[in-house]
Formats: C-alpha cells, structure tokens, sequence
C-alpha cells in the first residue's frame, strides 16, 4: 500500500486531545535552541508536525511577527512545540522578520506570513501570536473557532483580566474564511499601537464576533520588556482604527506588497526575512 492511501485510512484525532495535564508554569529564562532542536528532533524541516496515529482536526499555520528577539523565540518555541505536538496539532510555525532600518510593522508582518503559509500547505487555521506570550495550561487549545478567537484574553502582566473589553491583541486565531473576509490586517499601521483594535472594528465591520476562552484555562505568561528601537509609538493612528470599516476592503490581503529577501527552512520553523518597505 502506498504511504498516502495508508495516511486517507488514519481516523480524525478526538474533539478533545486525551493527554493533557492542564497548568504549568513558565520560566523565563535563557533557552539554547540546540537544546530545543534535540528534544523536538522528530518534527518536520520548518516546524512542521502532525500526529502519527489520527488525523489532526485543524491545519494550523502560527505566525509570528519578528525582529531581534531570539531569546524570546527560544522560550517560545521551548514551551510551543512540545504543547501543539500535545494538542495533536497538524501544524506550522513561520516567524515573519522584518529586514533592520525600517519602522517595525506587525501587522503587515502578519498578511505577509499568511501568505506565505499558504503557499506551503492546505492551512484552515492561523494563528496570529506575538513572539513573548506563552500559555499556561496545555487545556487551551491553539485551534480556530466559529468567530475569530482572541486568545491573549488572560495574561499574568494584567493580574489575567481584560485590561478593556474590546481589546484584540497579543494572540488572535482565524479561519481562513474569517481572515479573508476582513481582507487580513491593515498594511497601514507603522510603530507601536493601534492595529490591534482595527482589526477588532474589521471584525466587527465584517458582522462577525469575537469570541474568547475560558480566563482560567487561557491564562498565559507576558515576557515583560522595553519598546524596541524602530518600534515607536507615532500616534497617528487613531482615525486609522475609526475608519476601519470604511477602508479594509482596500487595504489589507488585496493590497500587500513585499518582497521576500530569504525565506529559510530551519528545523524548527520557516523564517521568512522580508521587506515591507517603509511609511512615506
Ligand atoms: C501589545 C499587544 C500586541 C501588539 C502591540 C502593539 C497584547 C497582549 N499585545 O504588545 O499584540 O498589538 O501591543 O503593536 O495585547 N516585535 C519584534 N521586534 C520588534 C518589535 C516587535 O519581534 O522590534 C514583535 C514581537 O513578536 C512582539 C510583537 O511584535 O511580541 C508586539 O510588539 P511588543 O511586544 O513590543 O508590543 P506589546 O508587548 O506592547
Ligand atoms: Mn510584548
């Protein structure tokens, strides 16, 4: 029988993964990826896994916005890999960098690391996540949900509450036909602040809800750190989250532009160098 008819036979995966053991801690601390790359030897080139024995319920593509943060990409990935692995995740991991001298984008980063998630794999889920925010209880599962999800909904850094309600940062999970429908991120959002809550008047725009886990199941660790140069706030974007509903049909999925500079198959996660240009 060949390899793949075998893979069609494979049952999917239970709602709920059987082998999970709820709350750990996180330790921030300095983590050698050499030590990462030993434990999780037998994922895929990229950061690529998938349970042996099921079919996963979700292809799950997790993007992270970067620049100048390995330490925080190794706890990341310390903790990240062996929880999805737990989850049964089918998934990927691709860390968006953006090339120096240019005021940071995280957003954009975002659109550019769907795009290119797709055109690695089937995806059906992804999930937005910042680079220094780890859960703490195996039980929240990194899967897409009937509305967009905001899963950073209970961090230690806000004693685990919403600092507002309609607060949408931090870790954000969409379908694929969610994300689209929105037309994915605003490209427009340079330096600290504010893409966050336009997505959020997106989704509203776009007539979905969002939803959220349980607080004491989502309850997650926020690395505490200082603005990173070439991420300044420039607090222009105010009218920018007003006028959400008005121009996400124009700016976003349908108006990306970038050119990728490298994109690298490391053994733990794809890392796409790209350049996204700069505010005129
Ligand atoms: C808050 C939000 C975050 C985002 C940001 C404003 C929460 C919990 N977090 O985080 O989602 O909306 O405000 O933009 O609501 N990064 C780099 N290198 C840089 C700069 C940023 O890698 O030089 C990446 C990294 O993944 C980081 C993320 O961008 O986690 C967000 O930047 P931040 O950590 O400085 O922002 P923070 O913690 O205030
Ligand atoms: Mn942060």
């Amino acid at each position: 029988m060949k390899e793949d008819s075998k893979m069609e036979e494979l049952s999917l995966c239970p709602e709920f993964p059987p082998n999970l053991t709820g709350p750990f801690i996180v330790e921030v601390k300095n983590i050698s990826i050499m030590d990462v790359m030993t434990v999780n030897s037998h994922l895929q080139e990229g950061g690529r896994g998938k349970p042996k024995y099921c079919k996963a319920q979700q292809k799950i593509a997790i993007i992270i916005p970067f620049r100048n943060r390995e330490p925080h990409l190794a706890i990341w990935l310390h903790y990240m890999l062996p929880f999805l692995q737990k989850q049964q995740g089918d998934f990927g991991i691709y860390v968006v960098e953006q090339i120096n001298n240019t005021t940071f984008n995280r957003a954009k980063l975002m659109n550019v690391g769907y795009s290119e998630a797709i055109k690695d794999y089937d995806y059906n889920c992804f999930i937005f996540s910042d680079v220094d925010i780890i859960p703490m209880d195996d039980r929240n599962l990194y899967r897409c949900s009937k509305n967009p999800k905001h899963m950073a909904n209970s961090l230690d850094k806000f004693a685990f509450r919403l600092p507002y309600q309609t607060i949408f940062g931090g870790i954000v999970a969409f379908t694929q036909e969610q994300f689209i429908k929105i037309n994915g991120f605003s490209n427009r959002f340079w330096g600290w602040g504010g893409e966050d809550d336009e997505l959020y008047n997106r989704v509203v725009a776009a007539g979905m809800k969002i939803e959220r886990p349980d607080p004491k199941i989502s309850r997650a660790k926020a690395i505490l750190h200082h603005r990173d140069p070439g991420n300044e706030k420039t607090g222009k974007s105010f009218h920018l989250i007003n006028e959400a509903a008005k121009f996400m049909h124009m700016d976003g999925l349908n108006s990306l532009e970038y050119d990728v500079i490298k994109r690298i198959r490391h053994k733990l996660y794809t890392k796409i160098t790209v350049n996204v240009g700069s505010q005129e």
